[in-house]
């Protein structure tokens, strides 16, 4: 009631405000994905196949979630607005709660589910025994890639023999035998098609690799090896990015990728290991 005695209808102004914006808010955000404005690389392993249905079911179902709960709010804020009359108290639904609550835990658990061979093909599958093994060393704010040469096995690194000026970034031991044809190289290059099996390591602080195409990123922690698989099935020249802050210069951490003939990969092996 006013002070003149005069009923008061309330103000539908702010109400009808809000509601339009979150229209609006939905709209254009249904827009930017389904006009596709962003659209990601196209993908060069199978695995990133798997990775981008897995991305798709993920954002269908957080798309829907996010459009309905949107528009339930500003449908709730037009017809509840401010009508002249007091607010009325409501202590909820227990079984409303307990509804929500079980679905939102069996979506996640169903798209957990869905997901677990894209990721578990990356990371826990043992390499294809015809793996190319390639170690990769993080240090701010360089890529090193060491191929294990002829003999299929990696040489001994020693810490304290870490020169990079002198020409030996990863301290490589050379009165280990093992590690005399191994190859050093700035960039990360590999034959089509075939499995690779990569190693990952930090010198001195959490360091990621990321190739977009390949739909891979994990970090290289210092004090762990740990091991990721892809088979490119395309040619190209792809970049690696680190995308963990890793200090003043990690906006210029990046390599390539290089995916190549085997006629090619043999080339770059003999290159390599004649400048070695
Ligand atoms: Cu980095």
């Amino acid at each position: 009631m006013t002070q003149t005695g005069k009923s008061d209808g309330g103000s539908a102004g702010p109400a009808v405000l809000l509601t339009v914006l979150l229209v609006i808010l939905v709209a254009a955000t249904v827009y930017v994905f389904a006009a596709r404005l962003y659209p990601a690389p196209s993908p060069i392993s199978s695995a990133a196949v798997l990775i981008d249905r897995q991305y798709n079911r993920t954002l269908y179902v957080a798309g829907a979630v996010f459009v309905l709960a949107q528009l339930g709010l500003a449908f709730a804020i037009f017809r509840f607005r401010d009508r002249g009359r007091p607010a009325r108290f409501t202590r909820g639904s227990v079984a409303a709660e307990i509804t929500w609550t079980s679905l939102t835990f069996l979506t996640f658990l169903c798209l957990g589910i869905l997901g677990r061979k894209a990721w578990a093909e990356v990371r826990y599958a043992p390499p294809a025994p015809d793996a190319i093994q390639v170690e990769v060393t993080t240090t701010q704010f360089v890529y090193t890639f060491r191929y294990p040469g002829a003999d299929g096995k990696f040489g001994r690194l020693d810490p304290s023999l870490i020169n990079a000026p002198a020409g030996n970034p990863l301290g490589l031991d050379l009165n280990d035998r093992t590690g005399n044809d191994d190859i050093v190289a700035p960039d990360l290059t590999v034959p089509v098609s075939r499995p690779v099996a990569l190693l990952l390591r930090s010198q001195d602080v959490v360091h990621n690799f990321f190739v977009r195409e390949l739909r891979l990123q994990q970090d290289s922690v210092p004090g762990m090896m740990i091991p990721v698989n892809f088979t490119a099935n395309r040619t190209g020249r792809y970049e690696i990015v680190c995308t963990q802050l890793c200090g003043l210069g990690h906006s210029k951490m990046h390599s390539f990728l290089n995916v190549v003939s085997e006629v090619e990969y043999e080339a770059f092996l003999k290159k390599w290991s004649a400048s070695q």
